[in-house]
């Protein structure tokens, strides 16, 4: 780790580092069928080989791709082609002049494990609820934040529930490094996960997490993802179908454990945006909680009714951080998006052509989505259920925004020095979440027009985070050779236990270092790529949060249940 350190903090003095650095791929490793690639910083070398992990035994060679800058990094380097190796076995990449790559594994399953973890990472960020032993490990804690007796805030009032009366709002996942929970965010989490389960329903019905519902009889990322809903359904006021956009403390807590975290706990301001976002999930939930749960599947149905309509009487219920708040605040003025997104998921749950119209289909576009921008979830909906839906649904469009926007994704993928789809632009809070986001609508795209590239691109996108970029990391804690150790993240920091709570996917580069001044130390370089630091005070490079692990757990069962099998 201090030998990376080192070499960062050079490439920051302005030193460019290129012939020091190393060899950078997925450090997981790669399915017998999929795309392989990795990153070799130029120099004297034309050629690169294979070899058996550990050994000097050559079991490939090849010619390495003409050297090409890469500006976001400020380095040279070129790409190595190795899609045909598919035989199972551990590996390295060797290069002449630099030291071998981390080892690698193709396997059948080598994204099982990453995957299963990025899961089980949700119960380990659960509020109300002791983590015991036998599924948390040496991650036991014991329970925080009950949320039995949460306070309306003032912006909350209402007639039925004035300033300071108490609800009850249990459950739910702590947003990230912090222990507040926030329905914008819940809502493309949350989402993500069900539409994982809805593309890829047979690879998770044989997943195990040990998670405390496991057998139950309902598959595992379902416990899971209901643990959050049912805390969603209870940000409802039953008065008028209106969500409370948050439930919070004022201030953000120490670096302490859940349990030692106690301030008061608030619901802030019903918004637009949060009755959209919750309207969109529980339509969602409603039809793939339906074959287990009929009662729960009629509930959150007429829940994301309820909330549609208060949202249609109150279009423009923005949120504005009362002067007496702090905490994440999640806004956005801007909710054209969250209107289409849920218009969509309630068309495709009721087959009511009234929410078809009202999403707008002809204005809508199509963006790789974030928390503030959900409307191209509506068109990977659309695509997912194309085959069911009723005549109104113009499925050529659906079909041409789902490809338009791979496509672009699959030119900057060619184009690109590091073989990826992450350009100067994407290099932001959370970066790390942008490149798994572009990654599933590629893989959208695939599921519609079975185009090869499409796939190939998606599987940069994992590359990328788990290894294949300029600081050489994994980005998912616990996972590869050298991963993120330090998290901003309080009970990784709190817990007493060196190694990081696994399977998080930090936020990743962008040169924003809005964190600087709380740092003890500065960040190794100002470049895009390279503007990461991994130190549990930087919140803005290496915070953890749940909408970032939604992607990773869609991409890396997508690619798992995608990929073709080696022949
Ligand atoms: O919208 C503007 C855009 O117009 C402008 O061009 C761009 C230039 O930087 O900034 C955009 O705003 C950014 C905003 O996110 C919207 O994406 C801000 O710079 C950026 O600072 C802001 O970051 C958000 C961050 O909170 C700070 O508010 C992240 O997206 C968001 O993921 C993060 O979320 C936090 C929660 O508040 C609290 N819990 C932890 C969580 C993760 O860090
Ligand atoms: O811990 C907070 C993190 O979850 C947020 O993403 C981040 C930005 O809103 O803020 C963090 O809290 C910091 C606060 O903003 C400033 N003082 C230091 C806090 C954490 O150390």
């Amino acid at each position: 780790m201090r030998q990376i350190i080192t070499l960062l903090a050079l490439a920051g003095a302005g030193v460019t580092a290129t012939a020091a650095d190393g060899i950078k791929l997925n450090q997981l490793g790669f399915l017998p069928g999929a795309d392989k690639v990795a990153v070799v910083p130029d120099g004297a070398a034309r050629d690169f080989s294979i070899v058996r992990a550990g050994s000097d035994t050559v079991v490939q060679s090849g010619t390495l791709g003409q050297a090409t800058k890469a500006p976001e990094s400020g380095d040279t380097v070129r790409l190595a082609h190795f899609a045909s190796l598919k035989t199972p076995g551990r590996y390295q990449l060797r290069v002449a002049g630099l030291p071998d790559s981390p080892p690698f594994e193709i396997s059948a399953s080598a994204y099982q494990a990453v995957n299963a973890a990025a899961l089980k990472a949700y119960y380990f960020n659960r509020a109300g609820i002791a983590l015991d032993a036998a599924h948390a490990g040496i991650y036991a804690r014991a329970a925080g934040h009950p949320d039995t007796q949460v306070l309306i805030h003032a912006s909350a009032a209402s007639p039925a529930r004035p300033a300071g009366s108490l609800i009850s709002s249990p459950k739910g996942w702590y947003d990230a490094g912090d222990y507040n929970k926030y329905i914008v965010n819940s809502g493309i989490s949350t989402y993500t996960l069900l539409a994982a389960y809805e593309d890829f329903p047979a690879y998770f019905q044989a997943q195990r997490l040990n998670i405390p519902e496991s057998g139950n009889g309902v598959p595992d990322i379902l416990n899971e993802a209901r643990w959050n809903l049912d805390w969603m359904l209870t940000m409802q006021d039953p008065a008028d179908g209106g969500v409370y956009h948050k439930l919070t403390n004022l201030k953000f807590d120490g670096m302490v454990m859940p349990a030692q975290a106690t301030a008061p706990r608030y619901v802030v301001q019903k918004t637009t945006a949060a009755a959209l976002d919750f309207a969109a999930v529980m339509a969602t939930a409603s039809r793939v909680y339906a074959p287990y749960d009929a009662a729960l599947a009629t509930r959150m149905r007429s829940a994301a009714q309820q909330a549609w309509r208060w949202a249609q009487v109150h279009p423009r219920d923005y949120y504005r951080q009362p002067a007496d708040v702090a905490t994440g605040e999640y806004a956005d003025n801007d909710v054209s998006d969250e209107q289409a997104w849920a218009a969509a998921e309630l068309y495709i749950t009721t087959g009511d052509n009234a929410y078809y119209q009202a999403l707008h289909a002809p204005e809508q576009a199509m963006t790789v989505s974030a928390w503030s921008d959900v409307r191209g979830l509506a068109w990977l909906s659309l695509a997912r259920h194309r085959t069911t839906l009723g005549a109104a649904a113009d499925q050529a469009l659906i079909a041409s925004r789902v490809d338009g926007l791979a496509q672009q994704l699959a030119a900057a993928w060619q184009q690109s020095p590091y073989g990826i789809t992450l350009q100067k632009k994407d290099y932001v809070w959370g970066s790390n979440a942008v490149v798994l986001n572009q990654a599933m609508v590629l893989l959208h795209a695939y599921r519609v027009n079975g185009k090869r590239a499409y796939l190939d691109a998606a599987q940069s996108g994992l590359d990328y985070v788990l290894g294949r970029n300029a600081v050489e990391l994994s980005f998912v804690t616990g996972y590869g050779t050298r991963s993120a150790l330090h998290p901003h993240h309080r009970p990784s920091v709190a817990d007493g236990i060196a190694a990081p709570v696994p399977g998080w996917l930090v936020g990743g580069p962008q040169p924003g270092q809005q964190d600087q001044q709380g740092c003890p130390q500065p960040y190794p370089s100002a470049l895009p790529a390279r503007s990461y630091l991994d130190h549990a005070c930087s919140y803005a490079s290496n915070e953890i949060a749940i909408n970032w692990n939604a992607p990773l757990v869609y991409v890396s069962a997508g690619l798992q249940a995608l990929t073709p099998a080696a022949p």
